[in-house]
């Protein structure tokens, strides 16, 4: 297979880089990906932006290093910016569509994030399927034997601890009732106007781990323990119009634009 001009550094169990991957998907343009062990990806990521970032995902895109999935998406939208936009060029709606990827970013990005991890790793469910399942063999057996040691630096980092999550579960909660006052409780609707924009990506897929959607990288796989907290969650918010929302723009949006999570896509037009 050709390489593309494009490659994706990225963690696939990371929403914000599900995110990226539907940006770019959106936009109709190959990209290459390099999966990487969280923990030693820091030599990698660190090494591309030249001490200044630590986290995925990072894009290298014809020889420009871009990191933070919200720059990537504002990158894309500099660098090819009619395929379609995904940002109006002026005016009320762009603030609109820039305030809200921000409020996403931060509120379904961070709160989905840490409510998540804590639940899943309460409920002892094996995330090593979604955090290395694409992985080749021998780096899939090295995640396997670094995974406690993992999960210990997620705990630490994202602050796992009773308080900090439940102040996740209500920020995130705030957050989809944000979506539903902006959506006027119409899951048909897209955030801003009437097309799809790097606010409803941000949303989408950030909210996407909640939701187990067929077609996304959380979907359920067989076999899969769920913990009781997280199917409470997921059928809670599926009840209700952000929820349904969130399953429209997958099987309409995503679906439409991507050839499949994972796919190294050949391009439309990339
Ligand atoms: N605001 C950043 C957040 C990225 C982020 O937090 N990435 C996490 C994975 S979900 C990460 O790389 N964590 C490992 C680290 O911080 O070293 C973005 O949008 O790209």
């Amino acid at each position: 297979m050709p390489q593309s001009e494009r490659k994706l550094y990225q963690f696939p169990i990371s929403h914000y880089c599900e995110k990226t991957r539907w940006n770019l998907d959106a936009k109709g343009l190959s990209y290459d990906i390099e999966n990487l062990i969280p923990g030693p990806h820091r030599l990698v990521t660190k090494r591309l932006t030249k001490g200044n970032r630590g986290t995925v995902p990072v894009l290298v895109d014809r020889g420009v290093v871009v990191a933070d999935s919200t720059e990537i998406a504002l990158h894309l939208e500099r660098t090819y910016p009619s395929t379609p936009a995904l940002v109006p060029v002026s005016g009320s709606e762009r603030e609109r569509v820039l305030e809200l990827e921000a409020f996403f970013d931060e509120t379904a990005g961070k709160h989905v994030r840490r409510w998540a991890y804590a639940h899943l790793f309460a409920g002892n469910a094996d995330i090593a399927p979604l955090m290395f399942g694409d992985f080749p063999a021998p780096l899939r057996l090295l995640g396997r034997v670094l995974l406690p040691v993992i999960k210990q630096a997620i705990r630490k980092q994202y602050q796992l601890t009773p308080p900090k999550v439940e102040e996740s579960r209500v920020k995130l909660l705030e957050g989809l009732e944000r979506l539903e006052r902006e959506i006027q409780g119409d899951p048909s609707r897209y955030l801003v106007g009437a097309s799809l924009s790097i606010a409803d990506i941000a949303a989408a897929s950030l909210y996407g781990p909640l939701l187990a959607i067929e077609g996304s990288p959380y979907a359920a796989r067989p076999g899969e323990i769920v913990p009781p907290a997280i199917a409470e969650m997921r059928a809670a918010v599926l009840a209700r119009p952000a929820g349904q929302w969130v399953l429209r723009r997958y099987q309409e949006d995503r679906r439409r634009l991507a050839r499949g999570y994972g796919a190294r896509s050949e391009a439309a037009n990339g």
